[in-house]
């Protein structure tokens, strides 16, 4: 079986914030809807505080398998769920991802970012034209990363993005 691809999804200020205090520093439909339908009827890999930092009416992320990265051994989710999986590091959560058999999509943070890019295949980013404050920042994609796609979009709010796919370079 050739293991499921893994993809990284984000969005991200233009000085590269990603989030501020444990949540998203922006208010932006139009992306929360396109993250939706991009990781429908896949794996989500998250740390924990991601975990923690989602609505709680969205915890589990409905639709989607979820597994959460922590280093504490007896942590639980709340609430319960068949479809939250619990992984010591990284590597075994997306070992349990891949056995899944899904698309993997790594949703963050910035630590778990940091370390599975250089296992991603592909990443959507979220790219906002303006600064924001923040004390989380995105994974710098370095030259071996290629842009294959750019949708431009303005929300609703008047705040310019776009939706843009990277791919890795075949070595
Ligand atoms: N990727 C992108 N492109 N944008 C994001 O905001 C984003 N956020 C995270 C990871 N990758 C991202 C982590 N933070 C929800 C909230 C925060 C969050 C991820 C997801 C959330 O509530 N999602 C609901 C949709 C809610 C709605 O429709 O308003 C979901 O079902 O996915």
């Amino acid at each position: 079986m050739t293991p499921a691809r893994i993809h990284l999804i984000f969005a991200r200020a233009r000085n590269g914030v990603i989030g501020r205090d444990n949540q998203l520093p922006w208010h932006l439909p139009e992306d929360m809807a396109f993250f939706k339908q991009k990781t429908a009827g896949g794996t989500v890999v998250m740390g924990r505080k991601t975990w923690d930092s989602l609505p709680p009416r969205f915890r589990p992320l409905p639709g989607r398998d979820n597994v959460v990265v922590t280093r504490q051994s007896g942590w639980q989710p709340s609430p319960a769920s068949e479809r939250v999986h619990v992984a010591a590091d990284l590597e075994q959560a997306l070992a349990t991802a891949q056995a899944l058999g899904q698309p993997v999509w790594v949703i963050g943070g910035a630590q778990i970012y940091a370390q599975s890019l250089a296992l991603a295949d592909e990443v959507w980013v979220t790219e906002i034209d303006q600064d924001f404050d923040g004390d989380a920042h995105a994974p710098v994609l370095g030259s071996q990363w290629q842009e294959v796609s750019r949708e431009r979009h303005t929300s609703s709010n008047g705040l310019p993005f776009a939706f843009v796919c990277y791919q890795r370079q075949p070595a």
